[in-house]
């Protein structure tokens, strides 16, 4: 489906042509500023295959956003939406974010979901919607951005309870640099089963 390559591009700018696949859940984080707000997203990368499926919904926890990603070129992964809907909605926090992503929208020519088609779900289930191409970058900062305002936007408007003990937002300080995210990435690249 490209979740990996999704978040490969987004935080290194690479695109890996193979499919690796995730063994559990790899950690990947970015600091960004919206609203002049800094902002650091931590984004955890979920293993697609079902062997994994006990791994990932411990990670599911408190999480205040989640990107449910299909293929555009394969009906059965749009098929499976729901799936990961009720999952998001079971074991998230309870507020969640949800934002649909439409990849490899490079390949038109195989396409086997129409762009309309995902739209009108999304907007059926109070879902973002984004098609993407983590081969070519198109609308790949988009749906960090676009996902990470809408939540700056709750905060403001205190719809989002941040004193709640389930939320996964927290306000404070981290130093903004390049240097600490490594840091950071690199340890928990250490730190993977
Ligand atoms: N053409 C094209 N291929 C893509 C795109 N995104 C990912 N792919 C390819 O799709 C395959 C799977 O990509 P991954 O990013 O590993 O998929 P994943 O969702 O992380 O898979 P799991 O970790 O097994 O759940 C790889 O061969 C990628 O090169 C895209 O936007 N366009
Ligand atoms: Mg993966």
């Amino acid at each position: 489906m490209g979740k990996s390559n999704i978040l490969s591009r987004y935080t290194y700018g690479r695109f890996n042509p193979e499919h690796e696949i995730t063994i559990g859940c790899e950690f990947m984080a970015k600091n960004i500023s919206i609203k002049d707000r800094n902002i650091r997203i931590q984004i955890w990368d979920t293993a697609g295959q079902e062997a994994f499926r006990s791994i990932t919904r411990s990670y599911y926890k408190n999480s205040t956003c989640a990107f449910i990603v299909y293929d555009i070129t394969s009906r059965k992964t749009f098929d499976n939406i729901n799936i990961w809907l009720n999952e998001c909605k079971d074991m998230c926090y309870k507020d969640v974010l949800i934002c649909l992503v439409g990849n490899k929208c490079d390949l038109e020519g195989r396409r086997a979901v129409s762009y309309e088609e995902g739209e009108k779900f999304a907007a059926d289930n109070n879902l973002l919607f984004f098609e993407t191409s983590a081969k070519d970058g198109n609308n790949i900062s988009e749906i960090f951005t676009e996902t990470a305002t809408n939540l700056v936007d709750k905060i403001e408007s205190g719809q989002l309870n941040l004193n709640a003990t389930d939320s996964g937002i927290k306000i404070g300080k981290y130093p903004n640099s390049g240097e600490a995210e490594q840091k950071e990435n690199n340890k928990q690249k250490k730190n993977c089963c």
